[in-house]
């Protein structure tokens, strides 16, 4: 089954659930950084960031929001390929092996609830991921999700067609990279638009993804850490002939602690539509704007694709900012 696996095909694969990246405060690759705690005025101001702080926050802010799209959608769109082989094949469960040195196994299971052979409401697919590696995707996923299926228009399975449906991942102790643990049910709404001709040139496809609460434990250094995320939204439309993810919306809260921020809460909105160029490597961010707001200031981070390199600058109503190159941002 790894060709399947392989062939799920049409997520982002730039990012891992944020935290996972470093945040190690001590890791001083920021050199030091401005130190913005001391704002004065009546009473007691908010503390307000550092300069390496601050940049944590758009990264995080960032990656947490592509993170949540893209690995539920990436299990959402092995869900359909996975009905479509098992369709086509007349099986209801396949195993296969993972990718790597210490590949894992995957099974995956499919309750074809009505029997048609064809997507329907109530129709499941399960998968038991058991430490399982996915080179394309560079994930490590550990544990069982199943994915119901419902709201079903059209042929989903029917590449030529416009179709729609919503999937919807309930995850429990699900294991992100050996390192995080994901908590709460994520829901995928998928709508391909075939513009109404038989060529696959002018598709578009929709994925809008929504989670009430997912909570994301992990340890590091010996010490716990939790993060809350709520009222999530993203909605983004991946267009065949351009490659280009284009966000229409994103936004959530998140709340939690952190080794670099201690304890933090904000809020986190896409300001300009993010707009993702996906290739065989993984993909660029191209342009678009974030604010996170926390209690004492807001921090604004923004993608501009210069000539030779993609820049981010992240700036804060505090007066601090910073630029950098995406690859410097990525590592941060
Ligand atoms: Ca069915
Ligand atoms: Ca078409």
């Amino acid at each position: 089954m790894s060709t399947i696996i392989k062939t799920a095909g049409s997520i982002l694969a730039l990012a891992i659930l944020a935290a996972c990246g470093g945040g190690d405060g001590d890791s001083g690759s920021s050199g030091g950084g401005g130190n913005g705690g001391g704002a004065g005025g009546g009473g007691t101001p908010p503390p307000k960031y550092t300069k390496q702080q601050m940049e944590w926050v758009g990264h995080e802010s960032v990656y947490t929001a592509l993170g949540v799209t893209q690995i539920p959608g990436f299990v959402a769109n092995l869900a359909l390929d996975f009905f479509s082989y098992a369709a086509e094949e007349k099986i209801t469960t396949d195993s296969g092996t993972c990718d790597g040195e210490s590949a894992g196994t995957l099974v995956a299971t499919l309750t074809d609830a009505n029997g048609d052979g064809l997507v329907s409401n109530g129709d499941k697919v399960v998968f038991d991921f058991n430490d399982c590696y996915l080179e394309s995707e560079d994930l490590l996923l550990d544990g069982t999700v199943t994915v119901t299926f419902s709201g079903v228009s059209g042929n989903v399975l029917d590449e030529t067609a416009s179709s729609a449906v919503t999937m919807t991942l309930p995850l429990t102790g699900f294991k992100l990279d050996g390192s995080e643990t994901l908590d709460g049910t994520i829901v995928v709404a998928y709508k391909h638009d075939n513009k109404g001709t038989a060529s696959d040139d002018d598709d578009t496809y929709a994925y809008k993804t929504t989670v009430a609460q997912l909570d994301i434990a992990r340890s590091e250094g010996g010490k716990s850490y939790a993060t809350r995320i709520e009222n999530y939204l993203s909605d983004y439309v991946y267009d065949y002939v351009t490659d280009l993810n284009t966000f229409s919306a994103i936004s959530y809260g998140a709340s939690g602690t952190d080794p670099l921020l201690g304890s933090f809460d904000y809020d986190v909105t896409m300001t300009t539509p993010l707009v993702y160029w996906e290739h065989s490597e993984g993909g660029e961010l191209q342009s678009g704007a974030f604010k996170s707001v926390t209690v004492g200031e807001t921090i604004t981070t923004t993608f501009v694709q210069n000539d030779t390199r993609n820049q981010v600058k992240i700036e804060s109503t505090s007066g601090l900012s910073s630029t950098m190159d995406f690859i410097a941002f990525d590592d941060l």
